[in-house]
């Protein structure tokens, strides 16, 4: 089975990041990428992509993902390559019902002609390297279901040529809420300082503050309860995904608020502080970072490039042998 796993860098990287996604990019095998291409979609700040690439890339390195494993999307020229046959093979008709493209375009004539053609790009990430089961949730289970129509058509239409992808449900991860506003999302495109995220490279002192001042309620009884109680029931999942323990279990220790945060923000320090250092220590050496970088680069289109060559034959291109 192929792991595959992208991260797009629509501002900076928050704890729910890691904890849902970033510490579970283990597999040796599996190919990790920071989905730069993906952040082109709506206006941006080229100098602001290109240091939040470098500082995602640099983040999965110092979280443990094996060198090797990370690459960077743009990189990697078979996904632009191959997304492009994939445009040649959908419809606009399916493309236009993607709610994600309803809800950001809006229908205005401005908006970018990759937001539309966006899934065409995620279809191309999966399909490359034959990836099987694709373990998403919410609003990206539309696009994989999009990847998997393309990848039926194509090989109907052309020959044999892409594994279909199997939707699978993601994992059972913790959701981190914003502390600000615990019926959301922690989301990393909120403003760089909103007060509900926190950030990996935030000092620690931020950190702590921003904990201590996390939204509860007024009862002060500790109870892992998402409906009645969402503040101190995003803490206590925070805890638990902290120090691998039992939400539920976690809340019979505590009696005050307080002692929870205090806990909380002891736990969120001990697993983003050595990430912390990991992340100054590589930085000092921008050399090897590069390096590791190319090397993702090198075995991610190793393993990308027979696909897009068999896509390319069958569809008749010239000079791809
Ligand atoms: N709050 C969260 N709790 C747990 N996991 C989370 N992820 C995101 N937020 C949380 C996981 O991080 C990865 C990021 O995937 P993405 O870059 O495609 O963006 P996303 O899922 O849309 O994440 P964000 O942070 O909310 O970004 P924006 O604000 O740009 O939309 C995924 O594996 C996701 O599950």
């Amino acid at each position: 089975m192929t792991t595959l796993s992208g991260i797009t860098p629509s501002g900076r990287l928050t704890l729910g990041n890691h904890l849902g996604a970033l510490r579970r990019f283990t597999d040796p095998e599996g190919f990790y990428f920071v989905a730069n291409l993906h952040a082109m979609t709506t206006k941006h700040d080229p100098r602001r992509l290109a240091t939040l690439t470098r500082e995602f890339a640099t983040l999965m390195l110092a979280a443990g993902t094996a060198p090797g494993t990370v690459f960077v999307q743009s990189d990697v020229n078979t996904h632009a390559q191959l997304a492009y046959l994939l445009e040649c093979t959908s419809y606009v008709g399916e493309l236009s019902r993607m709610i994600q493209y309803k809800e950001k375009g809006k229908g205005r004539p401005m908006t970018r002609a990759s937001l539309f053609t966006y899934p065409c790009l995620m279809a191309a990430d999966i399909l490359l390297y034959g990836a099987d089961r694709v373990p998403v949730g919410g609003d990206q289970s539309q696009h994989v279901e999009l990847a998997r129509d393309v990848a039926i058509r194509f090989n109907r239409e052309y020959g044999e040529t892409f594994v279909v992808p199997q939707l699978a449900k993601a994992a059972y991860a913790t959701r981190v809420k914003d502390l600000a506003d615990p019926t959301k999302k922690m989301s990393k495109s909120e403003a760089d300082d909103a007060v509900g995220t926190i950030r990996l490279l935030d000092p620690p002192d931020v950190i702590r503050r921003q904990i201590m001042r996390a939204v509860t309620d007024s009862d002060n009884e500790v109870r892992h309860d998402e409906a009645a109680k969402p503040g101190i029931t995003n803490l206590l999942d925070i805890l638990a995904a902290c120090t691998d323990g039992d939400p539920v279990q976690l809340a019979t220790a505590y009696s005050s608020y307080g002692e929870l945060k205090r806990d909380v923000a002891d736990a969120v320090l001990a697993v983003l502080e050595p990430l912390q250092k990991e992340y100054a220590r590589l930085t000092t050496d921008p050399g090897a970072i590069d390096e590791l970088l190319a090397q993702g680069r090198d075995r991610a289109l190793e393993a990308s490039l027979p696909r897009l060559r068999a896509a390319e034959r069958a569809m008749g291109l010239a000079g791809s042998a």
